[in-house]
């Protein structure tokens, strides 16, 4: 029997859902005028890397190659939408991109393609964290900086210029933080049983956003009864949802690393005849389909994530082709949306 806390618990006041972020600002600066291709702007950052964009071949354009994940969510898409929108000729790019349908091999592939076509800077956006060194030391070896954004590396800190994007443990303490704050606002004393929908293994949105649950789960009491990787889609997030439904165990959160597996796993679970409003669902993104869907009482909250990154990696490439010294690790603005605020957080809600 589902234990319907959800049904039960009181709207909170924005007052008690006041959360701390350690997000950095971007401090970036988009109307930098950058001094392409003049070798007196180097500037060698805190780990040594000393490698700028730069112009190199005189068209007066700086030539990005841009090694995406693949384009298994409405974050994906939006993330892709974004550099294609900024890295034009107007605002002084050419944009080679390249997809690895989430292939952490072929990704690795694709990142020396780049390098054997002499892009002038690499943004990678990593599949997964691990087996890069050697392709970076290529990079580097080059001389084409490379930026990495949206997820991070587990490698030396001196093999790429900077990291721009969210900070994913961040996120997920942000969306543990507002459970732990929603029972005891709520004086929810039943058992929490947690169903958690896993994104990518080895993406560090997936291990950032795990690791805030499992290291919180014991401590508060919460029983994870089903982990299982969704891999970021929506196909996939119903698929393990439907399996979990047929095995039966009760429960009555999901946490679901992103929005679409959340879709996916809704969908789910009114065809087993269940009803999502029974259940605390914490997502992760915000699209606006998802925000949406927290103003329909269907998702409880979502722990941001900005995929709108080509502008302000674009800013940053700017500053470092200027000379400018960089942040090693810059995180985009986040917060959480929920019932206090959705209304408002949908009228910037990115996708559809
Ligand atoms: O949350 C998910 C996407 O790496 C932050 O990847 C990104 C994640 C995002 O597929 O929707």
């Amino acid at each position: 029997m589902n234990l319907k806390i959800k049904k039960i618990a009181l709207a909170l006041t924005g007052a008690a859902m006041s959360l701390s972020f350690a997000a950095c600002s971007a401090g970036t600066d988009s109307s930098t005028d950058p001094t392409r291709g003049d070798d007196s702007t180097v500037a060698a950052d805190d780990s040594g890397y000393n490698l700028v964009p730069r112009d190199s071949n005189g068209d007066g354009l700086i030539t990005l190659g841009f090694a995406q994940v693949g384009a298994e969510s409405g974050w994906r898409t939006a993330n892709t939408q974004s550099y294609k929108d900024y890295f034009v000729e107007a605002n002084g790019f050419k944009l080679v991109f390249l997809d690895a349908n989430q292939d952490a091999d072929k990704q690795k592939q694709d990142v020396r393609d780049l390098i054997a076509q002499g892009v002038e800077v690499i943004d990678l956006a990593p599949v997964t964290d691990s087996g890069w060194e050697p392709i970076l030391q290529e990079a580097k070896d080059a001389g084409i900086p490379l930026i990495v954004s949206d997820r991070q590396l587990s490698v030396s800190d001196d093999l790429y210029l900077t990291y721009f994007g969210g900070n994913m443990e961040e996120e997920g303490k942000t969306a543990v933080k507002w459970l732990q704050d929603y029972i005891s606002a709520n004086n929810i004393s039943d058992p929490i049983n947690i169903v958690h929908l896993q994104g990518t293994i080895g993406s560090t949105a997936q291990k950032g956003r795990t690791k805030a649950l499992d290291d919180a789960a014991p401590g508060n009491g919460w029983n994870v009864v089903y982990q299982q990787t969704g891999e970021f889609t929506q196909a996939k997030g119903q698929e393990v949802m439907e399996s979990f439904l047929q095995q039966g165990k009760d429960f009555n959160v999901i946490y679901s690393e992103n929005d679409d597996m959340t879709y996916g796993a809704i969908d789910a679970l009114q065809a087993a005849g269940k009803d999502p409003k029974e259940y605390i669902i914490i997502s992760f993104d915000g699209n606006k389909s998802a925000v949406q869907m927290v103003i329909d009482g269907l998702i409880d909250v979502i722990a941001e994530c900005d995929p709108l990154l080509g502008p302000q990696v674009g800013a940053l490439i700017n500053q470092a082709a200027a000379g400018q010294t960089i942040a090693k690790v810059t995180y985009s603005q986040e917060g959480f949306i929920d019932s206090t605020n959705a209304v408002e957080k949908i009228k910037t809600a990115f996708g559809s």
